[in-house]
Order: C-alpha cells, then structure tokens, then sequence
C-alpha cells in the first residue's frame, strides 16, 4: 500500500514553485501536470474480501450520489458500487417522463418564482438543466432518520426534496434575493428542521438593474429553509460570498467557508488576500431577531442583516479560500479545509457560546490548525478520532488525528499525519460510512476523484470521473475499487441501509395522485378502473387502467388540435411491474410503476393512426402491450 510521507508532499511542493496557493492555481490552470506524478504511484493490490457482494446478496449501505451538471440523484450500493436508482430532479428523464408528465411538471414550476415562471414561457415552462452538488438526507437527533434526503441545484437557484419512502422528488423550490445555491446542510438536532442553503455569487439586492458594474454593492445571502413544508424560514446578509455549510450536533449552530472575502469579481481579486474567513450564524438569536422584526423583508422573507459587527454572525478569519466544512462525530470539532492554503482548521463548537458573548477573540474558537498538504478540499470522520482530508493537488486522502493536531498547536511535538494514499485523480469531496453523523462506524471511505484519465479503458475525449473505495476499518487505508461514473459524481452521502425503508408499490392514496383524482371525480370517471374519453371543449380527457399485458383502452378517438390529457392507472398490485406509455412520434412517454397514476397533456396536431404502448417491460407480452390514437384531421 502506498503511504507517502510528508516529505513527498514538501518535494511537490517545491517542484510547484513554493506557496500552496501558487500550486493550486497552477493546477485550475492544467492539472494534467501535477496528476502525472500520482500516475506512477504503485496500483492496489486486488480487492478486499470484505468489498465483494456476491449475485444476490444485499449491499450493507446505500450511496446518494449527488451527479453534478447531470441533474439527478444517483442511488448506489456499497461497498459493490452497483448503480441501483437514477431519481430525475433537475433533469429531464425518458424513461420516467420526468418534465414532460403533469405531476412533475407541477413539481418543477409550482416552486419557481413569478418571474422565472414568465422567462421559461419561451423555453417551454421548465428548466431543462440542474446542477446537483449536494444530497443530505434528514436528521433526527443526530443520525439519519429516512424521511427525506435535500439537495440544492448550484445552475438554476433551487433546493429539492426526495421522498425516502418512495425514491421521488416532490417538492422544488427556488430561493429567492440570491442566485447559484452551492453548499446545503440539514440540521442535525434535534430534528431537520433547517435545511441550510449557500447563496455563492454575490449580487446587488435587488438585482433589477439598478446597480450592474458596482460590485461594492453587491451581496451574498445565506437561506434557511423549512425541510417540513418547504418553505423559507429566513434569510442572513453577510460580507464575502458563501461556499460550503455544516451544522452542529447541539441545533445551535451552523457555519459557512467564504472564499471571497475580497468582494472580487476576477480570478485576482477572489484569491488576493491569504486570508478568508467561516461565517457562524446563531440560530437562537436569528430566530429571536425573526419574531421581534428586526429585518428588511424582501420577496416575502425576512432578510436579516448579519454583516460584520452585527449580534446573529461572527467571522473566523481562516487561510486561505477555505473550501469545504465538515462536523466531526464527536459533536466539538468542525474542520474548514483551506484550498489555497496546505493547512485545515479545527473549531471547537463549545467555544461558540463565548465567542458571541464577545469574551473570546474570532480566533479564540481556533484549536488547530495542522498542515496536511495541497488543496485540502473536504474532511470525512471515521468515529475513532481520526479524519480524512482529500488533497486535491497532491491526488491523496490524509488520514490524521484530530487529538494530535491539537497537541501540535499546543506546542507539543507530534505528527498529526498518519498516512497518506494516492487516489486517482484530484479528489473533491470524500465520505465515511455513516461519517456525517454521530453514528459514523469508520468502515468505508469514498474518494471522489475529479479525473480518470488512464484508470479504464479510453471511452474518447470526454471521460468518466473516477469513485474510489477505501477499507479504513483497520490501521491503515486501503483501496478496494475504481468506479467509474458520468458526470459528476459530486458528493454523496452513505446511509446505512438499516436507516433505508422504501415501499415495494405506491399507495393509491398517496397526494402525488389528487390532482388526477379530483380530475377523474369532476368527470364522473373512477380513476382506478377508467376506460373512458371525456370530451370537454377541446379539451379530451383519456382515462385508461393497465394489469398486464394490456391497456383498459384499446384504442381511442379525438378531433386534430384538440387538448389530450392521458391517464393511466396501474392497477397491478406487484412488486417490480411498471407499466409504460408512449405515444410514438409525439415525445410522449412516462414511466407507471404499480398501483400509480400517471398523466401527460399533449395538443393531437396530427392526423391519422398513432399507436401507443407500454414502455417499460412487464410482461412476456409486453411487445403487444399496445393501442392506437385515431386523430381524425381537421374540418371532417
Ligand atoms: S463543493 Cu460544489 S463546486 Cu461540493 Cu467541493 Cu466545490
Ligand atoms: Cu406493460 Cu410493458
């Protein structure tokens, strides 16, 4: 196994021309370069027992893979790494119909705001793109409990909600006064409770044009939401930008990396200053601040002001761009991982207290700050004491102690570092098996790396990224597998399956299906066993049923430019019997897993026979699944 020592790391450092920052800018000029060394680092040996799943056999955790600029949430098996789950949010899905059925297009546009629904008009009601960075599921007292997992779209200003018990997104919403949603966090304690949401682009508020090339104007905006109804709690002002956010383990905090403290608008004036800062925001006295009115409101939320000096907000100074937050399990220490600086600090939460009653200094919460190598991006926790740090620009994961890294700053002569290991290449985010918790049981690490480059067999110019399994349930790392996956597998969070309890088939009565039902009853028809056309104007309305391998409508009837709204139930009661519909040569397609509905409206703009049939295979004659629209033309 590869363990590189600290003198490998202050060797590249020299090669890269001296200061870390210098080194991590080279590198998001061409990183091709640097990655080369790793690209000599001995490969691991084969597999670990422990990471096989034979046919059959059940993966111990799931892996809710955010997928970047792809839009979706991914769901993984580990330690296999099988692709289980594709979930459509901010995407557009053909094989489930997600943004073209009527469920989800209400769930695409009821959440956006009166003047974004007016922009899509001309680009067909719904945004086509998304970039999911970060999915987290809901806490109760510390530890995951099922309900729901949250993830923000960095693309288009939005925060999401999937349903753990069936694998669906159901509500989105945009957030408004901020553009560029990138990091989010849930509260942890007592219950989620607050989603937390980073504004990173920083803005004139409002930005209606009134201030455009004045970027002393400008503002970042930090954003509560309420995870229940999906609602905004509040919002916070603050100096600088906002990049990644974590909370505690107590509910009484959260706090946020800023690598913008300069107010810059140019690549020189983000990374001139050596040092940034984390923004800890007071829950107890935002909400204070929330019922005594102390806030402007903008857009229907109470926007509060929590800029320097103000009683909600303290900031840390930090080196240098600090990047990613991470609270340890054992509910103290919070790591803010420096980027343009070779060195992570480590917050003692106990100090927070303090540090808002103005008896400490910013620094005072300070209680190491260990120098682990180039580009320290994200923390990981194994709940032994131990953390993992990914160096982007060294392509390592340091694993290092988080009592020894305080020993250090007390002026003790200790080593922090306990191993390094070579992952392929330029890893981002990591995670620990349960690691986000209190629960972390330290038995599985992922690297997500950035680049594959020569790990698989060459698929052409664009590449997948490259996920790495790392067993650290013994002293040492050990690498058991690459995965390659498509972009991007952003971050993910492992959840154990214990705390994973989707249903087998929808429950008729679930409110996904109201509309479609209040529909259905209006029209006299029942939903569950409908085989009827209703003709309302121009408007017709199709209600048809499905048990395998058949439709209830064999075939139906409307006028050219009439108004078509689809229907279909799914009445088989069994596990793993989806049922489909397309409609051929009208992009008309959705999936119907068992016992739901689904519907999709269409303008019948072509005369003639068009044939309809199931799209997902159910049956040994799912081919003959099928019907025929007859659209009889214009003026007969
Ligand atoms: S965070 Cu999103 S761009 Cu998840 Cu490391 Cu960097
Ligand atoms: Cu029903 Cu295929």
């Amino acid at each position: 196994m590869t363990d590189n020592t600290e003198e490998t790391g202050v060797s590249r450092r020299g090669l890269l021309g001296g200061t870390a920052k210098a080194a991590m800018l080279a590198g998001i000029a061409g990183s091709g370069g640097l990655a080369g060394g790793a690209v000599l680092a001995p490969r691991a040996g084969h597999a670990a027992g422990e990471a096989a799943v034979g046919p059959g056999e059940l993966d111990e955790y799931y892996v809710f893979f955010s997928s970047g600029q792809s839009g979706e949430l991914r769901i993984v098996g580990l330690p296999s790494m099988r692709e289980l789950m594709r979930v459509p949010v901010f995407n557009r899905c053909s094989a489930t119909g997600w943004g073209d059925t009527n469920e989800s297009r209400k769930i695409l546009t009821e959440g956006l705001l009166p003047e974004t629904k007016e922009f899509l008009a001309s680009r067909g009601g719904v945004y086509l793109n998304g970039d999911l960075h970060h999915p987290h599921m809901s806490f109760t007292d510390g530890t995951y409990d099922g309900r729901y997992i949250f993830m923000n779209d960095k693309a288009n200003s939005r925060v999401a909600r999937v349903r753990g018990d069936v694998m669906k997104c159901d509500k989105i919403i945009e957030i408004p006064n901020m553009e560029a949603v990138h990091g989010l966090r849930v509260q942890k304690f007592p219950r989620t409770g607050y989603v937390f949401a980073n504004g990173e682009d920083r803005l004139p508020l409002p930005n209606d044009g009134s201030i455009l090339d004045e970027p002393d104007k400008y503002h970042a905006i930090f954003t509560a939401i309420d995870g229940d109804t999906m609602e905004i709690a509040w919002q916070v002002m603050v100096d600088g930008n906002l990049d990644n956010v974590d909370a505690d383990y107590q509910g009484k905090y959260c706090f946020s990396t800023c690598y913008n403290s300069e107010g810059g608008v140019t690549l020189a004036e983000m990374t001139a200053a050596e040092q940034d800062w984390v923004v800890i925001f007071n829950i107890e006295r935002i909400e204070e601040a929330v019922r005594k009115g102390d806030y402007t409101e903008r857009k229907g939320v109470p926007v509060i002001d929590g800029r320097h000096g103000s009683p909600y907000t303290r900031y840390v100074p930090i080196p240098n761009s600090p990047h990613g937050i991470n609270t340890a399990p054992d509910g103290i220490h919070v790591v803010a991982n420096g980027k343009l600086s070779p060195t992570v600090t480590v917050f003692d939460v106990r100090r927070f207290d303090d540090l808002f009653d103005d008896k400490i200094e910013p620094r005072g919460v300070v209680v190491a700050e260990p120098e682990l190598g180039l580009g320290p991006l994200h923390t990981a926790f194994d709940g032994r004491g131990n953390a993992y740090t990914t160096l982007f620009i060294d392509s390592q994961v340091c694993k290092w102690s988080i009592a020894d890294a305080i020993r250090r700053f007390n002026g003790e002569d200790v080593d922090p570092i306990l191993q390094k290991l070579d992952v392929h290449y330029q890893p981002g985010h990591n995670h620990t098996s349960m690691g986000q918790t209190k629960e972390a049981d330290g038995k599985w690490l992922l690297s997500l790396n950035k680049f594959s480059k020569d790990r698989f067999l060459n698929v052409g110019p664009l590449k997948p990224e490259c996920d790495q399994l790392i067993d650290i349930s013994g002293d040492e790392m050990k690498l058991v597998h690459d995965g390659p996956s498509f972009a991007e597998p952003h971050d993910a969070t492992i959840v154990h399956r214990s705390k994973v309890n989707p249903v087998q088939v929808w429950d008729r009565n679930d409110p996904l299906f109201d509309d479609a039902k209040r529909q259905a009853a209006a029209d006299g028809v029942d939903l569950d066993y409908g085989a009827d056309v209703i003709r309302d104007g121009n408007k017709v309305r199709v209600y048809m049923f499905s048990v395998a391998p058949a439709f209830s409508l064999e075939s139906f009837t409307v006028k050219q430019g009439d108004e078509v709204t689809v229907y279909v139930t799914n009445m088989d009661d069994v596990e793993d019997l989806t049922h489909g519909f397309t409609l051929v040569n009208h992009g008309v397609a959705m999936e119907v897993p068992p016992q739901a509905t689904a519907s999709i409206t269409f303008v019948a703009d072509r005369p003639g026979v068009h044939w309809y049939y199931c799209q997902w295979f159910c049956h040994a004659l799912h081919m003959e699944m099928k019907g025929r629209m007859l659209v009889e033309p214009r003026g007969a």
